[in-house]
C-alpha cells in the first residue's frame, strides 16, 4: 500500500493507512463501510455451523455475516490527505493476518463494544507493544452509553495519553470524528519526526 509516495508528484494527496482492529462483532465493517466513498471491498462470508463453538456469538444475535480476510476502504480529509482504511479480522484464528496488515500502517481505531470490553484487549496490546499510535472508539450499539469515559478508560487500563471518543459506528459523520480524532493524535505525537510506518 502506498504511504507518502514520492512519485505522485508534490500535489498528491498524502495517502495514510490506517487499521480499523477490535474484537469480532465490535463494528469494524460498520465503520468501514459507513466512511468509504468508495464502495467498500467486503469478504464478509455467512456464519456457518461450522463456527458454531469457535467465534464468540454472545450479544450478538442480529449478526449473521463475519470478516473473513478483510474490509477496505477510502476516505479523503482534505485534498491533502486521503486514508486508506484497513478493518482487521476479529476472530483470534485470523491473527497471524495482523502482522502483514500492520505493515506501513501509521495508525489504528480500536473499536470496542461497552458490553464485551474484552474482546478488544487483544487489539489494545498489540498497538501498544509495537507502539503505533491508536485511538480508541467506543461503539455505543442502540445509543446506550452505559459507562463513563473513565470508567471504560479504567476498564481498558488506558494510557492517558490515548484518546477515547464515542461513537455510532454506522454514522458517516460519527466515524469520520473518531478518524479526525486519530489525525490529531498522530500529529500530536509527531514532535518533531513523523511516526514511522513499521517497515
Ligand atoms: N445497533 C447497532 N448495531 C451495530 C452498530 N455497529 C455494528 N452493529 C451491528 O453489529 C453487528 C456487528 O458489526 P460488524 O461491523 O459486522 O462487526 P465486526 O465483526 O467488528 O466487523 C452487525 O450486525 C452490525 O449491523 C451500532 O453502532 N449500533
Ligand atoms: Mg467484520
Amino acid at each position: 500500500m502506498a504511504y507518502a509516495s514520492s512519485d505522485q508528484g508534490d500535489d498528491a494527496p498524502l495517502a495514510v493507512k490506517i487499521l480499523i482492529a477490535g474484537g469480532f462483532g465490535v463494528g469494524k465493517t460498520t465503520m468501514v463501510g459507513a466512511v468509504s466513498e468508495v464502495a467498500p471491498l467486503r469478504t464478509e462470508e455467512y456464519l456457518t455451523h461450522a463456527s458454531v463453538g469457535v467465534d464468540d456469538l454472545e450479544g450478538l444475535s442480529g449478526k449473521s455475516t463475519t470478516t473473513v480476510a478483510l474490509d477496505f476502504g477510502r476516505i479523503t480529509i482534505n485534498s491533502g490527505l486521503v486514508l486508506y482504511l484497513f478493518g482487521t479480522p476479529g476472530q483470534e484464528r485470523f491473527w497471524f493476518m495482523w502482522n502483514d496488515l500492520v505493515h506501513g500502517a501509521m495508525g489504528a481505531v480500536v473499536l470496542v463494544d461497552t458490553r464485551r470490553l474484552d474482546v478488544s484487549f487483544a487489539s489494545i496490546d498489540f498497538f501498544e507493544s509495537r507502539g503505533i499510535p491508536f485511538v480508541v472508539g467506543v461503539n455505543c450499539f442502540h445509543g446506550v452509553k452505559d459507562r463513563t469515559k473513565e470508567e471504560i478508560r479504567k476498564a481498558l487500563d488506558l494510557d492517558p495519553q490515548v484518546p477515547l471518543v464515542l461513537c455510532d459506528a454506522r454514522d458517516r459523520a460519527a466515524a469520520r470524528d473518531v478518524l479526525l480524532a486519530l489525525i490529531d493524535h498522530l500529529l500530536a505525537a509527531r514532535s518533531g519526526t513523523a511516526p514511522q510506518p513499521v517497515a
